[in-house]
């Protein structure tokens, strides 16, 4: 068996784990990273591609900008299709200013484990039997195993970033937590493949008879696509052809026909649910991002939270290592569950205007369309659409 201490232990290697030990290196915080899976496998999963300007700001913040200011392509507007027509939202124009940048979750994640190998951080990768012990004492532990071997590291805080599969919040009595869910009736197939995406300049969000897609990017050559389909579907139910047949009869004419398709080189299918886990600290050990809470990928809010979650964290970790304050971890979850609860309500929001419901009356329907036919042309509703969507910032409410 072999023991060793740090200041804090960080339970995953996801963006928000990755992240957080970015900021923490920074400010001279000794730190140690444990993750389940290989990089390689971390890497594979394809997710986030839309990212607020408070997660680029904190990508710079933590030295690992320049991959994003290179790669991103920078959006002032989003599409939503809807009776097969095309209407833009200029999200910069009701925002004085205000951008989103489309870039790819799986680079982000690469950048930080670049940084991490550059600076020779520590990242235990494969780890099995990852456990937490006394963090509602001032000497918690994690444990696991590594190529056999036992190992303990004592540390002064944990930090929960291991998603919503994870151990962290599994850990934790049950009587001393409360979930809120809701899992909708429906998933997403997601598609990536080497084509130019259909729309450069805006991601599209489409409600039609057939359900909901949606046009993301990852570069000029890259193209991110999805489309709403029944949970019980299988990825092997969906050939490529299938797919792009499907995706253009969701779209309007003009761009169905402009469509490039190809051979898909990622095809996955991913379940909708909106969860919250509160509160979001356990004495000493900390949850942030997927691990305390899940959004419907529509408000493409998921991995921007995370890095809220992280932002907030971080300070408060060094607001207690620095100026021996506990102001900061005191304050911690009710500050991150206020931003959380408005991106659920947006992301909840956005899901239940733009995908078909299997149990929706036609009076669900006449809403959905008297809702996004009064969104278009309202600017107080396009207005809010678009501050939320470029997200608020990370004060909000806080006057
Ligand atoms: P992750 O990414 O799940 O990482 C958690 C890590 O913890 C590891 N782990 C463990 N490690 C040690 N011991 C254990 N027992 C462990 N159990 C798990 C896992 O292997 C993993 O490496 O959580 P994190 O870091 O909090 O990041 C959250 C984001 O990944 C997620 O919120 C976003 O991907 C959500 N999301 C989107 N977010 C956006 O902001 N914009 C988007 O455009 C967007 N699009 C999406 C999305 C999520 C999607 N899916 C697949 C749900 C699109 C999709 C389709
Ligand atoms: C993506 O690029 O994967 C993406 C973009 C916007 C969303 C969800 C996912 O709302």
């Amino acid at each position: 068996m072999s023991t060793s201490s740090t200041q804090v232990v960080i339970i995953g290697a996801g963006p928000s784990g990755l992240l957080l030990g970015a900021l923490l290196h920074k400010a001279g915080i000794d730190h140690v990273i444990v993750e389940r899976q290989s990089p390689d496998y971390v890497l594979g999963r394809i997710r986030a591609g839309i990212l607020e300007q408070v997660t680029v700001d904190l990508l710079h913040e933590a030295g690992v900008g320049t991959g994003v200011t290179q790669g991103g392509t920078v959006h002032h507007s989003i599409e939503l299709v809807f009776k097969n027509t095309r209407h833009p939202i200029e999200v910069t124009q009701l925002t004085g200013g205000k951008v989103v940048t489309a870039y790819g979750q799986t680079e982000v994640t690469k950048d930080l484990m670049d940084q991490r190998t550059r600076s020779g951080l520590s990242t235990v990768y494969e780890a099995r039997d990852v456990s937490l012990h006394d963090f509602d004492s001032l000497l918690p532990q994690v444990r696991y195993l590594k190529d056999g071997v036992s190992h303990v590291l004592n540390c002064e805080f944990i930090a929960g970033c291991d998603g919503f599969h994870g151990v962290a919040r599994a850990s934790v009595p049950k009587n001393a937590i409360t979930e809120f869910e809701k899992v909708y009736p429906f998933g997403w197939l997601g598609v990536l493949a080497d084509v130019p995406p259909v729309s450069t300049h805006a991601i599209v969000y489409a409600n039609s008879d057939r359900g909901f897609a949606l046009c993301s990017m990852r570069s000029m050559t890259r193209s991110r696509y999805y489309v709403q389909c029944p949970l019980s579907d299988k990825v092997e139910d969906w050939s490529d052809q299938r797919f792009w047949d499907e995706i253009r009869r969701r779209l309007d004419p003009e761009m169905a026909e402009r469509m490039v398709i190809g051979a898909s080189i990622e095809k996955s299918i991913a379940p909708l649910r909106s969860f919250v886990a509160e509160p979001m600290r356990f004495g000493r050990l900390f949850l942030a991002g997927d691990a305390a809470h899940i959004v419907p990928p529509t408000g493409a809010k998921g991995l921007n939270l995370a890095a809220s979650d992280v932002k907030y964290l971080s300070s408060a970790f060094i607001e207690f290592f620095k100026d021996k304050s506990a102001a900061g971890i005191d304050h911690y979850s009710q500050h991150a569950l206020a931003r959380i609860w408005r991106a659920e309500r947006f992301s909840w929001w956005l899901t239940s205007l733009m995908h078909r419901f299997p149990d929706s009356e036609g009076f669900g329907q006449k809403m959905q369309e008297a809702e996004l036919d009064y969104l278009v042309n309202s600017h107080a509703l396009s207005t809010s659409l678009a501050e939320n969507y470029v997200g608020l910032p990370l004060d909000f409410g806080q006057h």
